[in-house]
């Protein structure tokens, strides 16, 4: 007996991306990142900085620290300067399989070395949940956990491998999920390993 069954409006790509499409997608974001540096958020209350580096790119960006907690931002952190656009191959995946027509404000850029992990949450940080998120991944496999709306449902682990697109979008735009762990030496797109995923959301009311 499963008694896991995913909510409605989730939908797993696998493959969407060929190849020659996550080599240029990945140095597309690699060379952003020289704009755009990778930092570690750190946790409201604890201070605690994630595993995962982040950046983003987009009119805004997702970030927490300890004062001010979780909040889009319209200017890196520490540079002081607007997020760089987000790649137009990377809107086309939106374009493509998002159902939904105005563009996304945040592509945040989330990179996994080592045993970085992501615990379960939900994405709810953003004013409008009709829009779907959308995720795709580059580089390693990932075990990814769904769970249902609250934090009680039962959660099945699925692998998402390099070129991998998840939508979230119906019932499962606020479905637990997270990332157990990456399976290191599973890929060789990213330069020096781990694996790189990209959300795509909407973050006010268009
Ligand atoms: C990750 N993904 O794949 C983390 N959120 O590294 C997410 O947190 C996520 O994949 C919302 C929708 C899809 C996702
Ligand atoms: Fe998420």
């Amino acid at each position: 007996m499963d008694p896991f069954s995913p909510p409605e409006g989730f939908r797993l790509l696998p493959g969407l991306l060929d190849a020659a499409a996550q080599r240029r997608m990945a140095a597309g974001i690699l060379a952003l990142l020289d704009d755009a540096p990778l930092y570690h958020a750190t946790m409201p209350k604890t201070g605690k900085a994630m595993s995962v580096a982040m950046s983003n790119a987009g009119r805004l960006g997702w970030y927490s620290d300890r004062e001010q907690g979780y909040r889009y931002i319209e200017r890196h952190p520490f540079t002081g300067r607007p997020w760089p656009a987000i790649p137009e191959a990377v809107l086309d995946v939106w374009r493509d399989v998002a159902g939904y027509d105005p563009a996304p404000e945040c592509c945040l850029i989330n990179l996994y070395r080592d045993t970085a992990k992501m615990g379960l949450h939900q994405d709810r940080d953003e004013a409008d949940f009709s829009a779907p998120v959308v995720s795709i991944s580059l580089g390693d496999e990932a075990l990814f956990r769904l769970g249902g709306t609250t934090r009680r449902d039962p959660t099945r682990s699925f692998r998402l491998a390099s070129g991998d697109v998840l939508v979230l979008g119906g019932a499962a735009r606020l479905a637990f999920h997270g990332i157990d762990r990456v399976l290191p030496g599973t890929s060789r797109l990213v330069p020096g390993g781990g694996r790189i995923n990209l959300t795509l959301r909407r973050v006010t009311r268009p």
